[in-house]
């Protein structure tokens, strides 16, 4: 009798569905699209290009093939001071409405953050003082500053939403290339628990204002020589990453960065598969073009071989660019990029 009475309970209990988060969707939508292929992505896609900035609806991808990047990335520094303009002067409101657009599109957006240095009043590059996340950390002398920085950060993601109110889902990369040391919470600027405290005070915080859309990335920067347990240091840890991902620039000859490449996407392949976690290349790129046929010949033959989401390129800003254009010698051999049929871009995902 009572075992009866107990099975009923349970039968008859209200079910309680676990709500399903629009960062959970995208994970799964990007499980499923990575296996049509890999995205290509483009950093302020639609803010300015190697010719033009500020237009409206100008692109440099698109005007190069036809069609948007499938992901496009947008970075918050200068959200933390309560300025109108990021560090590269894209007005905040209009990444708004980019980020609202794109994915209206059917687009994916990913969100990187280069804060200034909350203790030497510099940049994101400012290395000069090694305690800087020491000091931001509970306790620090930096510490309600930094959670007053945390708080305009929170402020302007909860603003991504469509007119109805929807969440914009967002692959948010904060912390990056941490593994080197030009930013102030790189390797040689803190400990691993300070840097895991780093990770978990963001993190906490953002999660504890109900900012569910937002799908983890955690990206250190090309390494060539990973091993698990090095790895495993400044990993924040399964239940705090759903994507992993590496900035892989070509900054030396080409044969290292293929070796260096390869080694690390090996690491990562095999690292994301045990732990259940997607990659992608969160940045990469050759400065400038020096070598026209560098994506066919070099990148996509690197990234047939791995199950990645995508790749993205960094910025194309007039002297600086790493993506394509319609003038650049480069041109053509993106189109062959492109005409690729693992080679995902808007139209593609749709
Ligand atoms: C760097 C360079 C800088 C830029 C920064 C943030 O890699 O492109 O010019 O300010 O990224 O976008």
């Amino acid at each position: 009798m009572a075992l009866a009475a107990c099975a009923f309970a349970a039968c008859s209990a209200p079910k309680q569905e676990k709500t399903v988060t629009v960062a959970e969707q995208l994970q799964v939508r990007l499980d499923s699209l990575q296996k049509k292929g890999y995205m290509c992505g483009h950093e302020d896609a639609t803010m300015y290009g190697v010719t033009w900035e500020w237009d409206a609806d100008k692109c440099d991808i698109f005007a190069t093939v036809g069609d948007y990047p499938a992901v496009m990335g947008f970075d918050l520094g200068g959200i933390e001071m309560g300025d109108a303009k990021n560090l590269d002067s894209v007005p905040f409101t209009r990444i708004h409405d980019e980020v609202v657009k794109h994915y209206l599109n059917g687009g994916i957006v990913t969100i990187s953050w280069h804060p200034r240095n909350p203790l030497t009043g510099g940049n994101a590059w400012d290395v000069k003082d090694t305690t800087v996340v020491k000091n931001i950390l509970p306790g620090g002398s930096q510490h309600e500053k930094f959670k007053q920085w945390m708080v305009r950060v929170g402020d302007f993601l909860k603003t991504l939403k469509t007119d109805d109110g929807t969440p914009v889902p967002v692959i948010f990369r904060p912390w990056h290339e941490n593994n080197g040391s030009w930013f102030w919470w790189g390797q040689k600027l803190c400990t691993d628990e300070e840097f895991l405290g780093l990770w978990t005070m963001l993190q906490d915080y953002l999660k504890g204002e109900g900012l569910d859309n937002l799908l983890w990335s955690y990206s250190p920067n090309l390494d060539g020589n990973w091993t698990e347990e090095r790895f495993l240091k400044r990993y924040p840890g399964n239940d705090r990453v759903t994507l992993i991902g590496e900035d892989a620039y070509q900054w030396g000859t080409e044969e290292d960065f293929v070796k260096q490449v390869t080694a690390d996407l090996d690491f990562l392949t095999a690292f994301a598969k045990k732990n259940g976690k997607l990659i992608a290349l969160t940045e990469c790129g050759l400065k400038n073009m020096p070598d026209s046929t560098w994506w066919t010949r070099v990148l996509q033959p690197v990234m047939d071989r791995y199950p990645i989401c995508y790749f993205l390129m960094w910025r194309n800003y007039k002297e600086e660019y790493f993506g394509p254009s319609p003038e650049l010698p480069c041109a053509a051999d993106f189109k062959k990029l492109y005409e690729a049929p693992n080679t995902l871009f808007l139209k593609d995902i749709q």
